[in-house]
């Protein structure tokens, strides 16, 4: 609503800033009418080998998806995030490293990190890594994940990270579907004073069909602890460096070469293998990195999000250090081993651009002061939030406690799909509104359509499409094309379908509602409403299942889940203990139910259809809304379902 607070851009914040808001607008309207013009010229901010001729060529239209920027280009990811530095900012921090406790840190400059990254290329190309192959990472969040990814980008290798919380079955998953060579792990993770089996994880993936495909497991040496070794696949991450030159040639890349591979949930089926590719990707992390948190010389800048999700790959590695910035990487989380942890590594750090997400703001809200005590945080410049809406609570809290009403807030978002940001407010541009996104960045073309596609004006709600392509769309789903403009381009004809929904008001400030499809966002993380179910029914008791979100204070979405248990079998205490760790295992904890609701029925239409909105709405306590159940097969399923919610409530 607009008659809500505004926080005006300050005159002094103006000034100081990169760009005020009438450059914002005209340079986003020079980069709506001539995207040729305006991205042909801030391609430059890379330092490409071969420079690119063409700019833009993209089309969504249906049947025939095809996205290329830059497609003459030839550039490498490694020298422009590190050797192109090393004339002026050879001896400055380019990674810190704060460990899960804070005696453990560490400072690795960009010398250091050329070294490094040098090194371990060697050491891939040694175990046969070449141009196009995919490296699986399962890593902590520690230096080595970094170099890891940069020394891949060096030798064109495609890394496919996974996230450290996933299970061995999700790992498994991930390395067959993109024919992973190697694996990259560390012997153990630390997060809140507890180890992550990060090894035995991985030895547990690779028993599984069809992992065959790893010929090699690199493992770093990160807490010394005890894990089994192969002698015939496993390599020490220490041994097989060492001795490695301290040089290796970058790989020259098409800029439309595979970058990375990332998994992602979506509303159907098993998670996708979203591709990005090398030269739009990188221009676009770097431009976002830059303009939406004002970087300028001397910022320390700290993003939260493991290196796992899509943050962590253009925000805390890619767009920071293609800019020359200091990033730091911390193992742990924002509340161990004290409440106001988060806030004592800005301190200790100096840390001046802040980048979080909404759960970890309210989790730290609801300690009150004692998340701030005793900190000053007075380096802070920028706050920037991701991963899911921010509600204004939670915004103003951010803004009041950790910013001292003195930094602007950067409601970034975004997606796997997107690469970087496309909206957001800009420091010295945007006036701020608690909760919204406000506008699209240079080259976004965001539009509000309803169920028929129809493009809505003005002031109102609506599914959120983009017109066009900007440079760090991805590319494809790995391996699956067809699937690909399937699930973004085949809902709406000529759009790339976001599966948000948005509000616009009346000063074209967006404001996110929410997926309008079957995937959930718990504590900001993806998760397909399938992939649980499917985690569920392959329990050996449980016949059926049904999935909904439901509002949770702290991490945004919980998880409820709907269980139809197999004849025979009945509900217990230990039954429910059993279920809910049982997908934990096969996933990861992440996700988890919340609520395991026993249904005896499900509410179906007479043509089987399981009807979701009656389940969430039951689920939500709103049993007064259920709309239009006409088509319902059995309607007293429902109300059994509503009883046995009051009795879960
Ligand atoms: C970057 C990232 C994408 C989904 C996206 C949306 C939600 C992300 C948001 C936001 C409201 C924001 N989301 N940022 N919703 N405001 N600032 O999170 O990527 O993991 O792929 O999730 O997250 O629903 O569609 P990803």
């Amino acid at each position: 609503m607009s008659g809500q607070s505004i926080y005006p851009v300050s005159p002094e914040l103006a000034q100081k800033s990169l760009l005020t808001n009438d450059q914002y607008l005209s340079d986003y309207k020079l980069s709506i009418e001539d995207p040729e013009k305006f991205w042909g010229d801030k391609g430059k901010i890379l330092d490409w080998i071969k420079p690119y001729s063409k700019v833009k060529n993209s089309s969504y239209a249906p049947g025939n998806v095809d996205i290329k920027w830059f497609e003459d280009g030839e550039l490498n990811v490694s020298v422009n995030c590190i050797d192109r530095h090393l004339a002026t900012k050879g001896d400055q921090v380019a990674l810190l490293w704060e460990g899960d406790t804070p005696d453990q840190d560490a400072k690795i400059t960009y010398n250091q990190l050329y070294t490094q990254v040098c090194q371990f290329a060697n050491a891939l190309k040694e175990q046969g890594i070449k141009k196009g192959d995919v490296v699986c990472l399962y890593m902590p969040m520690t230096p080595e994940a970094a170099v890891a990814m940069l020394a891949c980008t060096r030798i064109g290798a495609v890394h496919s990270i996974v996230f450290g919380g996933f299970s061995p079955d999700a790992i498994a998953g991930r390395i067959i579907d993109s024919k992973s060579k190697l694996v990259i792990t560390a012997d153990e993770g630390r997060r809140g004073g507890r180890t992550v089996p990060l090894k035995g994880n991985v030895d547990e993936a690779l028993l599984r069909d069809g992992t065959d495909c790893v010929e090699s497991v690199i493992v770093f040496k990160n807490t010394g602890g005890d894990v089994a070794w192969f002698e015939d696949r496993d390599l020490d991450w220490a041994e097989v460096t060492q001795s490695q030159p301290t040089e290796c040639e970058p790989v020259a890349m098409n800029a439309e070469d595979p970058l990375f591979i990332l998994y992602t949930s979506g509303s159907t089926g098993t998670p996708k293998g979203v591709l990005h590719t090398t030269g739009g990707y990188l221009v676009y992390a770097a431009m976002t990195f830059k303009y939406v948190f004002d970087y300028q010389e001397g910022d320390i800048y700290w993003c939260t999000a493991d290196v796992g999700w899509i943050t962590g790959h253009s925000y805390l590695v890619y767009g920071p250090l293609a800019n020359g910035a200091t990033t730091l990487l911390f193992e742990g989380v924002p509340t161990y081993p004290t409440t106001s942890r988060m806030s004592e590594v800005v301190d200790k750090h100096n840390v001046t651009l802040l980048y979080t997400a909404p759960t970890a703001i309210r989790a730290l809200m609801a300690k009150g002061n004692e998340a701030i005590a005793g900190t000053s945080r007075s380096t802070l410049r920028v706050l920037g939030s991701v991963g899911e809406p921010i509600n204004p609570e939670a915004w103003q809290w951010y803004y009041d406690k950790i910013g001292d009403k003195r930094c602007p807030i950067v409601d970034t978002w975004w997606q796997t799909e997107t690469g970087g940001i496309l909206i957001t407010p800009l420091p010295g541009a945007t006036d701020l509104k608690p909760g919204s996104a406000t506008r699209p960045f240079f080259g976004v073309q965001p539009a509000l359509v309803d169920n028929e596609g129809n493009i809505l004006e003005g002031a109102i709600e609506g599914n959120l499409v983009m017109l066009d392509s900007w440079p760090g769309q991805m590319r494809t789903l790995y391996g699956n094309h067809e699937r690909f403009e399937q699930t973004y381009f085949s809902t709406f004809d000529n759009m790339y379908f976001t599966g948000d929904g948005a509000r616009r008001d009346e000063d074209g400030y967006y404001w996110i509602t929410g997926r309008v499809d079957d995937v959930l966002n718990v504590s900001g993380h993806r998760m397909g409403t399938a992939e649980i179910e499917s985690a569920l029914v392959s329990h050996p008791k449980v016949a059926e299942a049904a999935v909904v979100g439901v509002p949770h204070e702290i991490k945004g979405q919980g998880i409820y889940a709907y269980v139809t248990l197999n004849a025979g079998e009945y509900p217990s205490p230990e039954l429910y203990a059993e279920v809910k760790q049982w997908v934990r295992k096969e996933i990861g904890a992440i996700a988890t139910p919340d609520i395991l609701h026993w249904a005896e029925g499900l509410p179906k239409t007479r043509s089987g259809k399981i009807m979701r909105r009656i389940l969430r709405k039951i689920a939500t306590g709103e049993s007064d809304q259920l709309g239009d159940t006409s088509t319902l097969a059995d309607p007293s399923v429902v109300d059994k379902l509503i009883k046995e919610n009051q009795e879960i409530a």
